[in-house]
C-alpha cells in the first residue's frame, strides 16, 4: 500500500493505491476547501466505459479512409501494433498526398493535469515534426474576450490574473458580481489547483462590511455565504443593465471625468448613445426594476466598486458587449488601478483568477514550430469541415476554411464542448479519417476511425500546478495502467518512430528523462533569477514545493493609473478604449466602435424558457461522467435540469420524472429537479452528460447533454467564439419509456 499526493485540475489528493487500484481518495491536507469533484476518481478507474485496448471503426478497418456516417458502428479491437501501423500509414498518406493544410489538429480540450502529459502539448508538437497542422486559436472558455480585450484594455493574461483576491478581501465595498461568484466554477483551474481560497478571500470582504450584488438567473451561481443581493436579468440582456446603469452616471454627473479624460478614449464618441439608454428602458429589456438600476449607479459611484463579469457572459451571442460594457462601466467610475475597485473578469469562472502570478510557471515540453499558418477560431470546428474553401471574417482578417483530411484529436472532448451536436456529426462525416486518444469511450471517441486508449493521470509519472498556482506538486503514478493504455507520449515516439522522425519527436529521452530534463532547465532558469529550489530527487520523493510569487499582491492596472504615458496599456492608444477605431474600421455590424445592446437572435425562436447550459457542480466539464460523485446527482439515470417551481406547475411536470427538453434543432431527455434558486422562465441544465444519441436520430440524446439543443452561432464575426451558454427550448412531460443509456458503456464490438 502507497500513499502519494496527485493533482488534478480540480484539487490535490492524498491516494492510497494496491498498484492497480486507487483503494481510497482524501483531499490534499493543505488545501482548505476541497472539492468533491474528487469522488469521481477512483470510480472511474477501471469503468466499463474505460478504452481497453486500441480500436478501429469497422469501416474504415474494412473499406479504408474517406468520408462516413461516424458515431453509429461497430468498433474492431486490435492491437497496438496493428492499430499503430495503419495509423503511421494513413498519416503517410494524407501528408504526401495533401500536405499539413490538410491536417487539423486543434484538438482543443483540458486533457488532464500534469505539465510533461498534457495532451495538447503532445499532440502538436508530434503533429509539428510530421510537417505541421492547422491551429485553432483562442479556446471555449473566454473566447470573445480573447479577442476583445486585447483590443480595448491590453494584455488578456494581466486581466485575468487581475487584482488579487487578498487586495478585494480588504478593500472592495461593494462586489457588483456579473454572472455571479460561483463556487463550483472556482473550485477548478486548469492544470490544477493547490488551495482553494477564493471563497474565504471574499468572506473576509463580506465580514469586513462589503456587500455583494450577484446578477444572475441562477441565485446559487455565488457563494451562500456572502449574503448577496440577487438581481435576475432575463438571461443574455446583461448590457442592457449596464447601460442603464451607465446612463444614470452621465445624466447624474456621477462618471470620474479626470480619470476619462487621462486614461481612456473615446468616451465623447460613446456618451451620446446612452441618452435614451434609460432605466426605464433598461427595465423593458433586462425585467430588473428602473429605481434599482437607479439607486445601483448610485451606490456604485459612493464606494470602492469591483465589477466583475464572468466567462459565461461573453459565453452567448454578442458576447463581446458585457465585457466591454463592463470595462467601460468601470472607467466611467474612475477605479481602474484602485486597490478593490475597478474591473475584474472571472472571479468565480476559474480557480486562477485573482492569484498573484508565480515567476515561473511550470516546466513544459517545447511544441516545435509550426510551418502551416491557416488556423482557425476553435468554436468554427463544424463549420471548416462543412464548408472548405468558404470565405470568413475573423479579428479584421478576411479568411477561407482548409480542406481537411484528418482530424486529430488528443485530450479533448469535441462532442461535449461544441454546439448543435447533430450538425457537428454531419461535420464530422467529412474528413477521410479521425483519430482520437481518450481514456475512455467519450462520444467523441465514439465518432472516430482509430481510438487508441490513454492513460489517466495517475497512471503515469508527472508533474503540475495550474498557470498562477504557486504550488508545484511531483506526480509520480499511482497505479499501473489500466488495460492496454499508454500515455499519449509514448504512443507518439512509438509513431514518430514509423515514420522516421522519432529523434526529432523524443530527442532520444524517454518520458522519465524528459521530466528530469525540463524540471532541470527550470530550477536552473529560476537559479538565475535568484530563486534556489531542489534538485529532482529531493523534489520528486517530497512534499509539493511553493513557487516564488513575481509579488505577493496585484493591483490590477495600478501603474497605468499612475503614469499611463509610461506605462501605457498594450491597446492602439496605449489607453482604455470606450471607442476603438481598429474594430470600429472592421464595419463588422455585431461587435462596433463601442459596446451596444443587440438584442439575441435566440430571443426570437418561438421558445419561451431561457436554458442555461453552465458548467456542471459535480464533475469538470464532460470528465469522469461516470464517476460515483457525478452519478450520484444524476435523476431517472439522467442529467438533473432545474426549474422554478411555478414553471412546472404550468407544464404539470413532476419532480424526479424525465422530462422532454427540445427546440428546432434538438431533443434531450433530463431528470426534473424543482428550484428556487433558478429565476421563473429560466431552465438550467449543465454540461457535460455524456452525448447518448439516439441511433436513428442524432439531434435526440437521451442522457441530457444541452448541446444538442444550443445553437452553433459565433459571439460575433470579431471573435467568432463559442456561444453555449444559452439557447431558448421548451419542457414537456416524456411519456415514453426512457431508451436505457448506452453512453456509459463501451459501444458494440463484432460478435457482442
Ligand atoms: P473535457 O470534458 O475537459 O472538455 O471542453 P473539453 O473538451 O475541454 O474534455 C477533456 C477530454 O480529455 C476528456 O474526454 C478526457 O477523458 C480526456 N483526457 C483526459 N486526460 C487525457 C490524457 O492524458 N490524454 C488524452 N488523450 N485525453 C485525456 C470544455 C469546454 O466546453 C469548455 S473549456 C468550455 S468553457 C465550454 N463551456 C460550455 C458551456 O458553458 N456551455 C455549453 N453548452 N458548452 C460548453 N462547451 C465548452
Amino acid at each position: 500500500m502507497t500513499v502519494t499526493i496527485q493533482l488534478a485540475h480540480w484539487g490535490a489528493f492524498e491516494a492510497e493505491s494496491d498498484g492497480k487500484r486507487l483503494t481510497a481518495v482524501r483531499p490534499w491536507r493543505g488545501d482548505p476547501a476541497p472539492n468533491p469533484i474528487l469522488g469521481n476518481i477512483a470510480s472511474a478507474q477501471h469503468h466499463p466505459a474505460r478504452i481497453d485496448r486500441p480500436h478501429i471503426r469497422k469501416g474504415w478497418l474494412d473499406g479504408g479512409p474517406g468520408p462516413a456516417e461516424r458515431g453509429g458502428e461497430e468498433f474492431v479491437p486490435v492491437s497496438w501494433r496493428t492499430a499503430l501501423d495503419l495509423l503511421a500509414g494513413e498519416l503517410r498518406r494524407v501528408y504526401s498526398e495533401h500536405g499539413p493544410g490538410a491536417v487539423y489538429g486543434g484538438s482543443y480540450g483540458w486533457s488532464s493535469a500534469g505539465r510533461f502529459h498534457h495532451a495538447q502539448s503532445q499532440v502538436h508538437r508530434f503533429l509539428n515534426t510530421l510537417g505541421g497542422y492547422v491551429r485553432s486559436e483562442q479556446n471555449y472558455s473566454f473566447g470573445a474576450s480573447g479577442v476583445l480585450v486585447p483590443r480595448v484594455l491590453g494584455s488578456i493574461g494581466n486581466l485575468l490574473s487581475g487584482t488579487s483576491a487578498s487586495v478585494l478581501a480588504r478593500h472592495t465595498e461593494l462586489f457588483v458580481a456579473f454572472g455571479g461568484l460561483s463556487p463550483k466554477n472556482s473550485a477548478v483551474a486548469p492544470g490544477g489547483i493547490g488551495r482553494h481560497e477564493l471563497g474565504s478571500w471574499l468572506s473576509a470582504a463580506h465580514d469586513r462590511g462589503c456587500r455583494f450584488v450577484s446578477v444572475s438567473p441562477l441565485r446559487d451561481d455565488t457563494f451562500g455565504t456572502l449574503g448577496a443581493e440577487w438581481l435576475a436579468p432575463k438571461p443574455g440582456s446583461d448590457t442592457a443593465l449596464m447601460l442603464g446603469i451607465a446612463h444614470v452616471l452621465e445624466a447624474e454627473d456621477l462618471c470620474d471625468r479626470e480619470f476619462l479624460a487621462r486614461c481612456t478614449v473615446g468616451y465623447e464618441r460613446f456618451a451620446p448613445y446612452l441618452a435614451d439608454k434609460t432605466p426605464e428602458w433598461a427595465e423593458r429589456i433586462t425585467g430588473i426594476p428602473a429605481e434599482r438600476i437607479r439607486s445601483l449607479a448610485r451606490e456604485m459611484a459612493a464606494s470602492r466598486t469591483l465589477i466583475n463579469v464572468s466567462w459565461s457572459l461573453q459565453r452567448q451571442q454578442y458576447g463581446e458587449q458585457p465585457v466591454w460594457m463592463g470595462i467601460v462601466l468601470a472607467a466611467m467610475l474612475g477605479q481602474f488601478g484602485l486597490p478593490g475597485g475597478g474591473f475584474g473578469h472571472g472571479y468565480g469562472s476559474s480557480g486562477d483568477v485573482g492569484k498573484p502570478p508565480t515567476v515561473a510557471s511550470a516546466p513544459r515540453l517545447g511544441q516545435g514550430q509550426n510551418p502551416v499558418e491557416d488556423s482557425i477560431p476553435v468554436a468554427r470546428i463544424a463549420d471548416m469541415l462543412l464548408h472548405p474553401g468558404q470565405r470568413y471574417e475573423f479579428d479584421g482578417q478576411h479568411r477561407e476554411y482548409p480542406d481537411i483530411r484528418l482530424v486529430y484529436w488528443a485530450g479533448g472532448n469535441p462532442f461535449h464542448h461544441h454546439q448543435d451536436l447533430a450538425r457537428l456529426r454531419r461535420a464530422f462525416a467529412r474528413p477521410d479519417t479521425v483519430v482520437v486518444h481518450d481514456p475512455f469511450w467519450t462520444a467523441s471517441a465514439r465518432h472516430a476511425d482509430i481510438v487508441l486508449p490513454t492513460t489517466m493521470a495517475i497512471e503515469r509519472d508527472d508533474y503540475g500546478s495550474g498557470g498562477n498556482d504557486p504550488t508545484l506538486f511531483p506526480m509520480p503514478a499511482l497505479t499501473e495502467p489500466a488495460g492496454q493504455a499508454k500515455d499519449d507520449y509514448t504512443v507518439f515516439a512509438e509513431l514518430a518512430g514509423r515514420l522516421g522522425v522519432a529523434e526529432r519527436f523524443t530527442e532520444g529521452r524517454t518520458a522519465g528523462e524528459w521530466l528530469r530534463h525540463l524540471y532541470q532547465d527550470w530550477r536552473d532558469r529560476l537559479a538565475t533569477l535568484g530563486h534556489e529550489l531542489p534538485g529532482f530527487d529531493e523534489f520528486w520523493s517530497g512534499d509539493p514545493i511553493e513557487v516564488p510569487l513575481y509579488e505577493p499582491e496585484r493591483v490590477l492596472l495600478a501603474d497605468f493609473r499612475a503614469d499611463p504615458r509610461r506605462n501605457p496599456l498594450r491597446t492602439p492608444s496605449g489607453r482604455i478604449e470606450i471607442y476603438s477605431e481598429t474594430i470600429a474600421g472592421f464595419g463588422y455590424p455585431d461587435c462596433q466602435g463601442h459596446p451596444m445592446w443587440f438584442e439575441p437572435e435566440e430571443w426570437h425562436s418561438g421558445y419561451p424558457l431561457h436554458l442555461i447550459a453552465n458548467q456542471p457542480r459535480t464533475r469538470l466539464h464532460s470528465q469522469l461522467d461516470v464517476g460515483e460523485h457525478s452519478r450520484s446527482a444524476k435523476v431517472a439515470d439522467r442529467e438533473p435540469v432545474r426549474m422554478h417551481p411555478a414553471d412546472a406547475e404550468a407544464r404539470r411536470l413532476r419532480e424526479g420524472a424525465p422530462v422532454l427538453l427540445h427546440n428546432a434543432r434538438g431533443r434531450c431527455l433530463a431528470g426534473l429537479v424543482l428550484s428556487e434558486d433558478v429565476a421563473p422562465g429560466v431552465v438550467q441544465l449543465s454540461t457535460g452528460a455524456w452525448y447518448d444519441p439516439d441511433p436513428e436520430d442524432p439531434a435526440f440524446c437521451g442522457h441530457g447533454n444541452p448541446n444538442v439543443l444550443t445553437a452553433d452561432r459565433p459571439s460575433s464575426t470579431l471573435a467568432q467564439a463559442c456561444t453555449g451558454q444559452h439557447a431558448m427550448v421548451e419542457i414537456s412531460c416524456y411519456d415514453g419509456e426512457p431508451p436505457p443509456l448506452r453512453a456509459h458503456s463501451a459501444p458494440e464490438r463484432p460478435g457482442g
